[in-house]
């Protein structure tokens, strides 16, 4: 409340910027460094979701950057709350997701010393976050919060962190508000789009590979019909399905692991590359192989909204400096040729697509995810959000699953295990009105299960399926082909998770056979709580093209 000299605390200052820029959601553990902050939030009308681990907060903002495309906001105290936050900075910085952390500080006077749990947050988040800073001065938040809105949102988004001194957010201050921040919009030139016209009239073999962030629903609906009117083959990266319809007869899958070989061979096969929003990095370019380093044999068109990416890895034939929106907007301004050269690639490469992953491919065991996932296809509606963190669990959902909608899948292309949970929480609190489904890892899972009791205590009724194969299966994986045989250090004992999931006071089921599936879901749905279905695997089904014993027989006759 502003006092009769207009003066205001640090901490009120702050959460009226919060408000101003239209925050709408908080996620938070407390701390005692941040009172004054945490205080100003009772008067106000932003809500406030208390985590248990500050990762899975960190994570819950993450998500609903990644979902709104406006800086997701997470508030954890000093030291150790600072460091449990970090893997949820190192995927905003990873996934180009806007998001800004607040961290309390100790008070000024102490600063140096090494006070309780003090660090230099500048130099611990320096080349993790996008940018870390510290407010010294009340009167310069308003400044310091609205640089931190644009530096999180424009070029390549990413995470900023502001280090809050406990005193700073107690001193009163006389300052007027900041105005709300826009993300600023970087336009491609019109001789840009010239150039391109051109490349594209020249090519006889061109496809078009999307990924990273700034898109939005306009710019999803405007690649369609660029799509369409060009006929051109659209692929999606790592992790980035819900860029294109992947049920639209463009579509021919995505560049994540373990993919169709034959995408691979027509991308290669391409003669233009037009890459918009990705940096094309480990993951998608399958370990920097698919295309040459600095120099692509294609004719290669890098769009990327911060001009740093254009010419760091690749050296694009046309850089093209734009936000995906902003381009997507253009690509409506170009002009199909009269006749199409390469009239019928989008159908092959969609008809590639399909029979990679129409049909579930057989498994050991009684529980095939993969019909699983091709159930799941048909049951849920294209809104619904489909979320997972990282394990080789997440194939059977990438090849199975189609994500028909714009924003309708949410997952760590950090690959950063845990995030599943906590984004599916996040999500869910922003849109608790859309059904939001979690596939974890048993070892995922637990990295941040927890916040079970989140969605709990919120009341949100989030579906976690676990896929449970009593192992870090993917390290197992790794380590059968590299020293078949000598497993050490991935076996896991894990609890009754339906059981787990009750105690917490959710609704819990345990799967043994795919049969069972759809009727746990259904109990799952109509408990109206927080599910969790526990699916019991073979361990031996460790993707869905590959066994435990299979990899370990070949790796022992490759010696
Ligand atoms: C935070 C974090 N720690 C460790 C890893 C390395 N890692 C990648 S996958 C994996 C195992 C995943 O196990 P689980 O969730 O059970 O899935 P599975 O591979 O068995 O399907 C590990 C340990 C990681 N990616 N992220
Ligand atoms: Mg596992």
């Amino acid at each position: 409340m502003r006092s009769n000299d207009g003066s205001r605390t640090g901490g009120e200052i702050l959460v009226d910027q919060l408000v101003a820029h239209g925050v709408q959601h908080v996620f938070c553990v407390p701390g005692e460094s941040y009172l004054a902050a945490l205080d100003a939030f009772h008067d106000r009308s932003i809500p406030v979701t208390i985590c248990r681990q500050e990762g899975g907060a960190a994570m819950m903002a993450e998500a609903v950057g990644k979902a709104t495309g406006r800086p997701g906001i997470c508030f954890v105290t000093r030291g150790p709350g600072a460091t449990n936050a970090s893997p949820g900075i190192h995927i905003a910085m990873q996934d180009s997701t806007p998001m800004i952390v607040f961290v309390g500080q100790v008070a000024r006077e102490m600063r140096e010393r090494e006070a309780f749990q003090e660090l230099n947050y500048r130099a611990v988040f320096g080349t993790m976050a996008k940018w870390a800073t510290e407010i010294d001065d009340p009167a310069r938040i308003p400044e310091i919060v609205s640089r931190a809105f644009h530096v999180a949102t424009n070029g390549r988004p990413g995470p900023v962190v502001i280090a809050l001194p406990e005193d700073m957010l107690t001193e009163r201050a006389v300052v007027g508000d900041a105005p709300a921040f826009e993300p600023v919009e970087t336009w491609p030139g019109l001789t840009d789009m010239s150039r391109l016209q051109k490349m594209i009239w020249a090519a006889q073999r061109p496809i078009m590979i999307l990924g990273g962030s700034r898109w939005s629903e306009k710019a999803w609906a405007a690649t369609q019909r660029f799509a369409e009117r060009f006929d051109i083959p659209v692929f999606t990266t790592f992790r980035r399905g819900h860029l294109f319809d992947q049920t639209h007869r463009n579509y021919g899958g995505d560049l994540g692991i373990g993919p169709n070989p034959m995408l691979l061979a027509r991308i290669k096969a391409a003669d233009l590359v037009i890459l918009v929003g990705s940096r094309m990095g480990e993951m998608p370019s399958q370990s920097y192989t698919l295309f040459e380093i600095p120099q692509p044999r294609q004719t290669f068109v890098h769009v990327h909204p911060d001009v740093n990416e254009l010419g760091r890895v690749y050296r694009p034939h046309l850089a093209i400096n734009a936000s995906p929106t902003a381009f997507a907007a253009a690509l409506e301004g170009l002009q199909a040729p009269n006749t199409i050269p390469w009239a019928g690639e989008a159908k092959s490469a969609h008809d590639e697509y399909v029979a990679f992953t129409e049909n579930a491919t057989d498994v050991p065991g009684a529980v095939n995810l993969g019909e699983i996932m091709v159930w799941l296809r048909g049951k849920l509606s294209p809104d619904d959000i489909l979320c997972n963190g990282a394990g080789n669990f997440s194939a059977w959902l990438h090849r199975f699953y189609r994500l028909r909608r714009f924003n309708t899948f949410i997952g760590p292309t950090s690959g950063t295990m845990g995030y599943g949970v906590p984004a599916a929480i996040g999500v869910k609190r922003l849109y608790p009105e859309r059904n939001v489904f979690c596939l974890a890892g048993d070892g995922d899972f637990l990295m941040h299960g927890q916040e079970f009791m989140t969605a709990v205590q919120y009341d949100l009724p989030v579906i976690i399926a676990i896929v449970d194969n009593g192992m870090y299966g993917t390290i197992r994986m790794h380590q059968e082909r590299e020293y078949p045989g000598r497993v050490i250090a991935t076996a896991l004992k894990n609890p009754d998770f339906a059981a787990y999931a009750r105690a917490f006071g959710g609704f819990g089921v345990t799967v043994d056979k795919t049969a069972d599936f759809a009727g746990a879901y259904d109990a799952a749905v109509a408990s109206g709580k927080p599910a969790i279905i526990h699916l019991k695997v073979d361990p031996n089904a460790i993707t869905p093209v590959s066994t435990i014993e299979g990899i370990r027989a070949r790796a022992l006759g490759g010696r």
